[in-house]
């Protein structure tokens, strides 16, 4: 059987069809691209490709659980609701708060506004979607007097050039990246700049890379619009009937930055090179400027994208094909979250607390016969004033749902000691284990993809439905459902009576259709936001909804691809506006104790904080353990050689990983991935090491500009510990350690000063002596394996530091042995060798989607193989969702470099 539904990670939003055998619910056959989808028409990334792979009952929340105990559902609801209730009555509602996530559907995420701000009656309800999309919100907002994002994927493809800025879109929305790189290919005349501290994947289409410095954003674009201004290249009509504000930005511009030298100081980029891309903005008005979290997360964010959106004003480039400031969002229901209002400083559908009428008017919306909600009548506290509260001890109670902040936060180490003090910690989450639930009193498990109903809203407001295929395992369900089930037992049962998502869908669609009159202005109730085209939908109807692009109502019965196409915007006068910026000083400034410049962000196969994608071992290999990219130089400096373990370190924590040599990193700044946590490698938070400072209007943390020093460990082994399913965890025996899940096995990197007896060690730490094993005491090796009963159990290869990776090399068919009942007598023999008996070693793998490593590549290459598409004959790699092109084209242009031919410029 096939179903349509819609992946779970990216705000790209791709369609996928599911297929499933009805004899199994505890996973899918597999997954494909929708081609009837209009994000993806049929493609998917590495990660929508693998989603099969990550289902399965094992490591799920199966029960709930108060104090570590399961229980039933019936007290679990109970417990919640009259220690919520009990709060209320002693505290008030404002005791009380929400801390929701972009991963919830809309459904859930309407239910929680609902639920928190209605009937609770606590502002203080914020989502993850502060730490991503805030500074965004706030920006479109500041300019276009509503938070709408004007364009459509078709722009990127219709543009003659698009400007790429704080993204990385050939790992973090891959499938936008491709359709880009077929868009160019089809029209060679499109130009495409990348903006960037570092050099990344997305720079092999760049026409032209800049690779600014960190936080030089605002100075880049004050500089363009007073080169727009100078060169005579600005949109006067435009300027004068749409807009205003544009003599304050262009004096705040012309005094930040008199002229392209004093920008190319401030950035650190070549005059010539920022003049070409002033040049090219300039003279065209197809223009899009994509922009993500390096724009975002900063204490001037909000800034950054007014000082971005300045430049699309005076140039006339908004509300056209092919043009406009295109925030692009990152969690597949971020988009949702905003439109139900699900930041604390907004009410509900597109309507803030400040709102002419608003409350009056949600107030009503929300009356049922002998219950009228109890709304707070101004904004609650943002994520980072909402810990600084609980700290404080003026939150009593806390509900997190489908977010991992003990990780994601900065300042992670106080955020812990936070929740820990909190009186009452409810956690909704879909897996057993992850480093936020281990603080929560109570815990409930939800169901996830596959299993849930409902809906969610990508980059270009495109609404989709996310379908259940499968019963959510055990005792897991809706999130929708809990909260429903809460409120009826605190007494809102009325207010919270659905028989089905379809009916909670309908009336968040007849919500934002409620006293919206395109007639009237924002002041008088009229909102963007308006799917009332889809109210009335009955179970069916809403089941076969398909995919569309909001506003969707009387006047636009089929949706809308773009807004602003009539120059009017959701101001009080209707004009544009443009906001004057300056750049301000750094607020985390280098120190004597840590004088680095940390950059945190993404890696092509990982989501997040892993809970999901570490679950498909094949996402494992691209990039395996916690690392640190390090300029050459730096690295030099700090005394740390590539494939070494270094120490991170500041006034407030640690990171350990593993140092990648690149010279893609400027010197003197770091780059440290997102995703590693207490569940997977020892002191490997990246938000440990970030300070809680956030940008003053939108509230979003600053969380790519951390200050540190580096320091190698000094480890004297290293060793590789593969685990059987039922062998011991190695628990904290060394000083450093990663744990990368295998098809069969769990691999254990690890790392330590003190030497062990190792056969000693097998015994006491393993609970068994090996049963076959050598030693070389004189080089510090040691080799061991645990057959029982024939089957394998564990394998251990130690050897002094900085030698053991590139010695074992690929240990899939190790893995394998995992798997056999009985290892036959070659197969042991070969265990203490160390290596596979005929298959070549396929290094680190490059290719997730056909799992094919460097070598093999390397191989293939000098052999003959010297374009994308000859490798992808011979090998399969590059040839599904296309993320590891930029990889592939870097080796073959490596290998010809080494043979000193010419090769088509790849580096930018
Ligand atoms: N594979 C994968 N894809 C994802 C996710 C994931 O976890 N994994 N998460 C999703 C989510 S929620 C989000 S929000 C998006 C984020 O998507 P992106 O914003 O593309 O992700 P990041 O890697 O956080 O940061 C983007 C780039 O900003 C750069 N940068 C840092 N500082 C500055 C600066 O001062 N100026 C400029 N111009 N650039 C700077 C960084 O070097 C980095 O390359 O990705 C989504 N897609
Ligand atoms: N230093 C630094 N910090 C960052 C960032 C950065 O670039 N640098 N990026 C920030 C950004 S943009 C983001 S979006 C955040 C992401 O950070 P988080 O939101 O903390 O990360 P996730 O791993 O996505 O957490 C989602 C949790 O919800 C669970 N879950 C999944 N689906 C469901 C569901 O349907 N229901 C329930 N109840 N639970 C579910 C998952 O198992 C997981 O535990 O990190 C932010 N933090
Ligand atoms: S680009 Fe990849 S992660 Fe994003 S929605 Fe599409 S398949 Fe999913
Ligand atoms: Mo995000």
């Amino acid at each position: 059987m096939e179903t349509k539904t819609t992946c779970p990670y990216c705000g790209v939003g791709c369609g996928v069809v599911a297929q499933h055998d009805p004899r199994r619910c505890d996973t899918l056959a597999g997954v494909s691209g929708d081609s009837t989808h209009p994000a993806n028409e049929g493609r998917l990334c590495v990660k929508g490709s693998a989603l099969a792979q990550t289902l399965g009952h094992e490591g799920r929340l199966m029960h709930p659980r108060i104090d570590g105990c399961d229980v039933s559902w019936e007290t679990a609801l109970s417990e919640v609701a009259s220690r919520l209730a009990g709060i209320r009555k002693r505290h008030g509602g404002g005791a009380i708060a929400g801390y929701l996530s972009g991963q919830l559907l809309t459904e859930d995420y309407y239910i929680a506004n609902k639920f928190f701000k209605g009937f609770v009656g606590t502002p203080h309800v914020d989502t993850n979607s502060r730490l991503c999309m805030a500074s965004a919100v706030a920006g479109y907002k500041r300019a276009l007097g509503a938070d709408a994002v004007p364009c459509c994927y078709e722009d990127l493809e219709e543009a003659e050039l698009v400007v790429l800025t704080g993204s990385n879109l050939a790992w973090n929305h891959p499938v936008l990246y491709q359709r880009l790189r077929a868009a160019k290919r089809r029209n060679p005349l499109m130009q495409i700049v990348v903006i960037d501290p570092r050099v990344t994947d997305t720079c092999e289409l760049a026409d032209l890379y800049l690779q600014i410095a960190p936080g030089s954003d605002i100075a880049l674009f004050n500089g363009l619009l007073s080169y727009m201004a100078d060169k005579g290249r600005l949109d006067r009509n435009f300027i004068q009937h749409h807009a205003e504000g544009f003599d304050e930005a262009l004096a705040a511009a012309q005094q930040e930055v008199p002229d392209i030298e004093a920008v190319a100081e401030r950035c650190g980029v070549d005059a010539e090179r920022l003049e070409t891309f002033y040049y090219w903005f300039a003279t065209r008005l197809h223009v899009v400027t994509l922009y993500s979290q390096g724009i975002n997360q900063s204490s001037s964010g909000t800034d950054r994208v007014n000082a971005i959106i300045n430049c699309h004003l005076a140039g006339g480039s908004i509300g056209l094909p092919g043009a406009g400031p295109f925030s692009i969002t990152g969690q597949p229901n971020a988009m949702g979250g905003r439109e139900v209002g699900g930041l604390a400083n907004q009410l509900a559908a597109h309507m803030d607390y400040h709102t002419p009428g608003a409350l009056d008017r949600v107030t009503r919306f929300w009356t049922t016969p002998g219950l009228v909600p109890t709304l707070p009548d101004g904004p609650g506290h943002k994520a980072l004033a909402l810990i600084e509260a609980i700290e404080r001890g003026e939150i009593q109670a806390l509900w997190i749902m489908a977010t991992n902040p003990l990780v994601s936060l900065p300042d992670a180490n106080r955020v812990r000691a936070a929740i820990k003090r909190c009186p009452l910690v409810i956690v909704s989450d879909g897996v057993a284990r992850n480093d936020t639930l281990e603080y929560a009193d109570i815990v409930l498990p939800a169901s996830g993809w596959a299993e849930k109903d409902g809906t969610v809203t990508n980059s270009e407001r495109r609404i989709s439905r996310q379908r259940g295929i499968l019963p959510p395992p055990g005792e897991a369900r809706h999130d929708w459902w809990i909260l429903c089930e809460v409120a009826r037992r605190m007494g809102f049962g009325e207010a919270f009576n659905y028989r089905g998502v379809h009916e909670i869908f309908d009336e968040h669609a007849r919500l934002s259709g409620f006293e919206n009159d395109p007639q009237a202005t924002p002041e008088n109730g009229y909102r963007l936001f308006d799917i009332s085209g889809l109210a009335g939908l009955d179970r069916n109807a809403y089941d076969a909804l398909a995919p569309i692009q909001w506003p969707v109502n009387a006047g636009a019965p089929h949706g809308t691809a773009r807004l602003f196409n009539n120059a009017r915007f959701m101001t009080p006068n209707g004009r544009a506006r443009l906001i004057a910026v300056t750049s301000s000083p750094a607020i985390q400034q280098p120190s004597h104790e840590a004088r680095l410049m940390l950059n945190t962000g993404r890696i092509r196969d990982q989501w997040h904080t892993m809970t999901r994608t570490a679950r498909a071992s094949r996402l494992m290999h691209h990039r395996s353990e916690p690392f640190i990219e390090v300029h050459p130089a730096t690295a030099r400096a700090a005394g740390v050689t590539d494939g070494q373990v270094a120490r991170l370190h500041n006034a407030l924590g640690e990171y350990f990983g593993r140092v990648r040599v690149t010279t893609a990193q400027r010197p003197g700044e770091l780059f440290i991935p997102i995703h590693w946590n207490n569940q997977f490698a020892h002191q490997a938070r990246a938000s440990a090491l970030i300070k809680a400072v956030c940008d003053p209007v939108s509230g979003q943390p600053e969380s790519k500009q951390g200050r540190v020093a580096m320091s190698p460990i000094t480890a004297q082994w290293e060793a590789c510990l593969l685990l059987g399913r039922d062998a011991p965890a190695p628990l904290e025996e060394s000083d450093w350690w990663a744990r990368i899940p295998q098809v069969h096995c769990q691999r254990w990197q690890m790392a330590g000063e003190t030497s062990f007896d190792w056969q000693a060690w097998c015994e006491h730490t393993l609970g068994q002596a090996p049963t076959l094993w050598s030693e070389d005491g004189r080089r510090g090796h040691f080799r061991a394996a645990c057959l029982q009963g024939g089957r394998l159990r564990w394998w251990l290869a130690v050897a002094p530091a900085g030698t053991l990776n590139p010695m074992l090399g690929e240990i899939g068919w190790l893995d394998d042995c995992f798997a056999y009942e009985t290892l036959e007598s070659s197969q042991r023999r070969r265990l203490l060798a160390g290596r596979a008996a005929s298959s070549e070693d396929a290094g680190s793998t490059v290719c997730s989607c056909h799992q094919v490593g460097q070598k093999s590549i390397e191989r293939a290459i000098a052999n003959g193989c010297n374009s994308v598409e000859a490798l992808g004959e011979r090998l399969a790699c590059g040839t599904q969702c296309g993320s590891c092109i930029p990889e592939l084209k870097k080796l073959i242009a490596a290998q010809a470099e080494h043979r000193d031919e010419p090769v088509e410029q790849v580096s930018v």
